[in-house]
């Protein structure tokens, strides 16, 4: 091999070590919270999890996410510990939904799409649809524990089950914030979390419990004229930029 050739491939490594870290795992984006990366497939939203150097990182999705090719425990959790491993970083559902997301594990503690929020963590604008999580402690829809994070404006409906400390949104959570955010009751088989408001299926899909808490929707004005979520009859608040769809 020429020199030249090495000299060519040592340039190529190098670009590929300082280039490589975010391109192809995610949808493009740097990880600020003014360019966050960008999610718009189950690959990309799966990766999160699997880049635990990323979980001080902001996220945000660009489309409805479907993640039902994950079974069992194929899908990484974001964040893993409250303490040695939290997730830190936002995700910003950007008004779309999460649907089948699958963990099934009884021995696996901190179940949830986000395994552990702490402290400065955000998740927000994001609904969860038909969960299906089985853990041992704190096992959440959204969330399996919480230390000093924040969950605003989501929403959780499916069935969550575990040992103890299971909670249909949020499983534990700690001195956190939790703004405006539902999980139903009746499909998750919890009757009890430690963050958001747990209603039944016909409070889900009623538009008060949402006008109440300040959730802007399409046809008042009350609330804000951003029109943000409709609900369509018996369903469960949608973005409005699903309607077409519905
Ligand atoms: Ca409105």
């Amino acid at each position: 091999m020429s020199r030249k050739a090495i000299e060519l491939g040592c340039a190529a490594l190098v670009c590929l070590g300082i280039c490589g870290t975010s391109f192809g795992k995610y949808g493009g984006g740097s990880g600020t919270s003014k360019d966050p990366y960008l999610i718009s497939t189950a690959e990309q939203l799966n990766a999160i999890g699997a880049n635990s150097s990323d979980w001080a990182k902001c996220f945000k999705l660009m489309a409805d996410i479907d993640l039902s090719a994950y079974k069992g425990t194929k899908f990484n959790r974001i964040g893993t510990h409250f303490v040695l491993n939290p997730f830190i970083g936002v995700l910003d559902g950007n008004s779309h939904t999460i649907s089948n997301f699958t963990y099934d594990s009884k021995y696996t503690d901190m179940a949830g799409l986000v395994g552990c929020l702490g402290k400065g963590g955000l998740v927000k604008n994001l609904g969860l649809v038909g969960v299906h999580v089985t853990g041992g402690r704190f096992v959440g829809g959204l969330v399996g524990f919480s230390l000093y994070g924040t969950v605003i404006k989501c929403y959780s409906s499916g069935s969550v089950t575990g040992n103890k400390d299971v909670g249909g949104l949020v499983a534990r959570v700690w001195l956190e914030t939790i703004v405006y955010s539902f999980w139903d009751v009746q499909t998750s088989g919890q009757s009890k979390s430690l963050g958001g408001e747990g209603k039944t299926t016909a409070q889900m899909q009623d538009i008060n419990t949402y006008l109440i808490a300040g959730w802007d929707f399409l046809g008042e004005t009350a609330n804000g004229a951003a029109n943000i979520w409709f609900m369509p009859a018996g369903n469960y608040p949608r973005f409005v930029w699903e309607k077409d769809g519905l």
